[in-house]
């Protein structure tokens, strides 16, 4: 669970999936509702992390592995988590995450073929006690996700080359789509699949209604610090 008294929300799922636009929205709703939102997102959200993130996306890593790849994922992660993350949770936040580390298990570990032993040594040193309250799991088919961030990228002309993920075929993206899932289905009390392949204003709808059902759980908002959480 996620340490202090605010509320900790990931966004996941393949390339193209809506998260980017849907925790925007989610963003906007809750401050209209007078919460302090923080949103952020992996790789980066810290400036240790944003610069990782450079390496890690245009494949500068590539050449070293994928186990260092995972390992820098996990050094980002570490530094946002204790950097920006933890602090705003401390501070009774609401903390909008898109990414975080069910992409390294899906990434890394299911389609980069590591060891879970290593995954779950790295989850351990970088995450801790500070999983997410609620992860959204945005899902669609991998060809329809791709096409979507083909099209956006054609929409900016400066930023139009795919990364070093979104370069793999895509079955590998389709593999990626099922491991969510699988992580969905072992992680019931923390996951909720979204589908994504609705239109934006339906989707925006679906994923306030799962945020404020657990606001609700817990009481309205703040949850009380205990000292397992502290
Ligand atoms: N990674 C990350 C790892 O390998 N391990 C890790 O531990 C972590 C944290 C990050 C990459 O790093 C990898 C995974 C990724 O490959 P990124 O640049 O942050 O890369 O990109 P992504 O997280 O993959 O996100 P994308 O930018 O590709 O897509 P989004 O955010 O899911 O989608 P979004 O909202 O930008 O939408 C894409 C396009 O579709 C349209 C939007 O307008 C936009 O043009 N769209 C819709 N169109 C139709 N209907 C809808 N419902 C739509 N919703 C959005």
């Amino acid at each position: 669970m996620a340490t202090g008294r605010g509320l900790f929300v990931s966004f996941e799922g393949g390339e193209g999936a809506g998260k980017s636009t849907q925790i925007r929205r989610l963003a906007e709703s809750l401050r209209q509702k007078g919460h302090q939102v923080l949103l952020t997102r992996e790789p980066g959200g810290s400036p240790g992390a944003e610069a990782l993130r450079h390496v890690l996306l245009s494949g500068a890593a590539e050449a070293f592995g994928v186990r260092m790849e995972a390992m820098l994922f996990a050094a980002a992660r570490a530094d946002h988590l204790e950097t920006v993350i933890r602090p705003a949770l401390v501070n009774g936040q609401i903390v909008l995450c898109d990414r975080f580390v069910d992409s390294s298990r899906v990434y890394q570990g299911v389609t980069g073929n590591l060891e879970p032993a290593l995954m779950a040594a790295l989850e351990r040193v970088a995450v801790g006690e500070t999983m997410p309250d609620l992860t959204l799991i945005l899902d669609l088919p991998a060809d329809v996700g791709l096409a979507r961030a083909r099209r956006r990228a054609g929409e900016r002309s400066e930023t139009s080359a795919p990364d070093r993920f979104e370069r793999e075929d895509t079955d590998v993206h389709e593999k990626r789509r099922q491991a969510f899932l699988d992580i969905a289905q072992r992680e019931p009390a923390r996951c909720r699949v979204v589908d994504a392949s609705l239109d934006v204003d339906r989707i925006a709808k679906d994923i306030v209604a799962e945020v404020t059902l657990v606001l609700a759980q817990r009481g309205g908002f703040a949850r009380p610090e205990t000292a397992a959480s502290r």
